[in-house]
């Protein structure tokens, strides 16, 4: 086992992070910006170096520095939390040449998911269920518009360095293609400085679901279920859940052991998370996301599984500490992320903290580094802290996030708590009806 991890992160996931190292009687270090001198996961943990300035280019995103912080504390391994650093695969081979333990996937692994091309030819040679579209890069108007008769329109054609929705475009019929093909190549050359995109078939409701997978790296990968992330504003997602209302038992073994086994064969290592759309009753896998994800702790409140546990037991060599026949999946479990934002505009709400106090009680988990007087850098993401709330079942799941909400109190800022009281009430959310478009209409709807 590891003797000390550095945790190359800040805010809840450093928290998270640090939590798990400790229950492993692991060393903990932090790093942090000169912004972040006073936040909660450098007081906590047993030794701290400071990496730079407030810009996160010049300090969580400095490789050379948490090399070095590493160099300095004798760290042996780090985890890189999500964001940032997570998915860079340079990042890890620097570690691997400092014979230092990146808590992630292999770098090749990390390389093949981060190209969408490359990622979607992987997971169809693995077996994984595509969505229908061109097997590579497209350049050509007529070879765009051959692809896109034989799959129907409408279309949408996608940066292959992207994510997050940038560079995506929509083509309904033939005259659509040449302008979404011009626009989507130099919007995805001026943003990633990659130009390739591809075209699949465009589903007009799907909903996200992903499924969680751990990987030994040796050939052996469990599945721990899905979640549903189809709440999303502006492809940031605000609600998430698991098990997914749209999924039965049945549904859920199928695409679990699709992906399980998948990812047995590519002897992967470590979490990771496939996406899918998911309509009519069919999985279309999108991406691979390589890292711990934002939302893993609904993963854990029906698992009982500690996915950080898991990352570092892999990683240090000890392998998985379950089978897939030790999984089982108990009721249900809600996330809310909670923003510095106006539940409003969603502008960014920075500023102190006068008061914060938590929700408590069975069931309910606040994942946060926050606290009464602390102040809010605006150089950062504007998550604050995650509700996870957990339930029997949905019906119970959804009284107790009533209840949870209820008590949440964060003063001297503005926050998206608002929100989800809101959403708590709404009888779709309720009825667990609602795809990837739902949440932006609702807003619409709100705004007028
Ligand atoms: C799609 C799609 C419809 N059809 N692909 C958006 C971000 C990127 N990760 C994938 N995205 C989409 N890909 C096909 N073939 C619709 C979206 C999409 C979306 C996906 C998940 C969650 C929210 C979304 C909001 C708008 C569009």
């Amino acid at each position: 086992m590891f003797h000390k991890i550095l945790i190359a992160n800040r805010g809840e996931i450093a928290l998270r992070v640090l939590r798990a190292a400790k229950e492993l009687g692991i060393q903990t270090v932090a790093v942090h910006s000169t912004a972040d001198a006073e936040a909660m996961h450098v007081r906590l943990a047993d030794e701290s170096v400071c990496i730079g300035p407030p810009p996160s280019r010049d300090s969580y995103l400095n490789i050379h520095q948490i090399v070095a912080a590493c160099e300095i504390t004798g760290a042996d391994a780090v985890h890189p939390g999500y964001g940032f650093l997570s998915e860079n695969a340079k990042f890890a081979d620097i570690l691997d040449a400092h014979n230092i333990t990146f808590i992630g996937p292999r770098a090749d692994h990390i390389r093949v998911m981060g190209d969408k091309i490359e990622a979607k030819r992987t997971a169809k040679r693995l077996g994984i269920p595509v969505v229908p579209g061109s097997d590579g890069a497209v350049t050509e108007d007529a070879e765009a518009k051959r692809i896109a008769a034989e799959i129907g329109y409408p279309v949408i054609i996608k940066a292959s360095a992207g994510g997050g929705g940038r560079g995506m475009k929509v083509a309904r019929n033939e005259d659509d293609i040449d302008v979404a093909l011009a626009t989507a190549r130099s919007e995805a050359g001026a943003a990633f400085g990659d130009d390739a995109v591809y075209i699949e078939k465009y589903l007009e409701k799907p909903r996200h679901i992903e499924v969680q997978v751990v990987g030994d790296g040796d050939g052996r990968a469990v599945h721990l279920g899905e979640r549903d992330c189809s709440l999303q504003r502006r492809h940031q997602k605000v609600w998430e859940e698991a098990n997914s209302p749209a999924l039965n038992a049945a549904d859920r073994s199928r695409i679990g052991m699709t992906v399980a086994n998948a990812m047995a064969d590519l002897k992967y290592a470590g979490a990771g998370t496939i996406e899918f759309l998911y309509e009519n009753g069919e999985f279309y896998f999108i991406e691979m996301n390589t890292r711990l994800q934002v939302e893993h702790p609904v993963t854990e409140a029906i698992t009982g599984i500690d996915l950080v546990h898991e990352q570092i037991r892999v990683a240090s060599g000890a392998g998985l500490s379950v089978e897939q026949k030790d999984v089982q999946f108990n009721g249900h479990a809600i996330e809310c992320r909670i923003n510095a934002e106006d539940p409003k505009t969603f502008a960014p709400s920075p500023g102190t903290v006068s008061h914060f106090h938590t929700p408590g009680g069975l069931g309910v988990r606040v994942d946060s580094a926050v606290f009464s007087g602390y102040k809010i850098p605006p150089y950062y993401d504007s998550l604050i802290g995650k509700l996870i709330v957990h339930g029997s079942n949905r019906v119970e799941c959804m009284m107790r996030l009533r209840r949870a909400l209820g008590e949440f109190v964060v003063d001297g800022i503005k926050t998206t708590l608002p929100l989800f009281q809101d959403l708590v009430n709404s009888r779709d959310i309720a009825n667990g009806d609602y795809d990837i478009h739902w949440l932006e209409k609702y807003l619409a709807k709100a705004d007028t």
